[in-house]
């Protein structure tokens, strides 16, 4: 599992080499704008089943056959097992907007889900739909200005984004 620090030190290693301008700009650049980062991460934690109910609702809606008899997510256990699958995605998620890498996301829970989708039965296809929902939802969290002092969020909120995406394609 790296952050953004242990990357840049671990990639510099394999090469032998100090680190560079490049490399101490960017992590700077990155310290500059973490309360950027801690308040997205502290948003999106406290904003965490609301963002997973509606965007499960939302799927609901769109795919109804989920939830009728015979549905992947019909009965409790399913329903429950569905819930709690997606609250495990933006937790990683949330896990990997602190740390500024994907590689807990990676490493702890999209590493073998699609095969494991497969061996259940659950589509992948409708767990992706539902992470977009989330990555919806979590976004207009982190740019509602309320109560904040405005600031250009464009960098943050792409990187945000990328983990949603990151997290969709390896289950779709
Ligand atoms: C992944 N999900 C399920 C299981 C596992 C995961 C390992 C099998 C064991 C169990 O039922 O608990 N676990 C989960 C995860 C990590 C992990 C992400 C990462 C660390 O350890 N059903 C739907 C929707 C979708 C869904 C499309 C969006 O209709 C999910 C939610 N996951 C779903 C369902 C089951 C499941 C299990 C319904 C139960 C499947 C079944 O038993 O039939």
């Amino acid at each position: 599992m790296f952050d953004a620090f242990t990357r840049v030190v671990s990639q510099a290693d394999a090469r032998g080499e100090y680190l560079s301008t490049a490399q101490l700009d960017a992590l700077s650049a990155m310290v500059a704008d973490s309360n950027k980062r801690m308040d997205a991460v502290n948003r999106i934690t406290s904003n965490a089943s609301t963002i997973v109910a509606n965007a499960a609702r939302a799927l609901f809606a769109e795919q109804p056959q989920l939830i009728n008899p015979g549905g992947n997510a019909y009965t409790s256990r399913r329903m429950a097992a569905c819930l709690r699958d997606m609250e495990i995605i933006l937790r990683y998620i949330t896990y990997s907007i602190f740390t500024g890498d994907a590689s807990v996301l990676d490493d702890r829970c999209l590493n073998g889900l699609r095969e494991t989708y497969l061996a259940l039965g659950t589509p992948g296809s409708s767990v992706a739909v539902g992470v977009d929902k989330m990555k919806e939802a979590s976004l207009a969290v982190v740019k509602d200005t309320t109560g904040i002092t405005p600031g250009d969020c464009n960098a943050i909120t792409a990187e945000i984004a990328s983990y949603f995406d990151k997290a969709a394609a390896a289950v779709a």
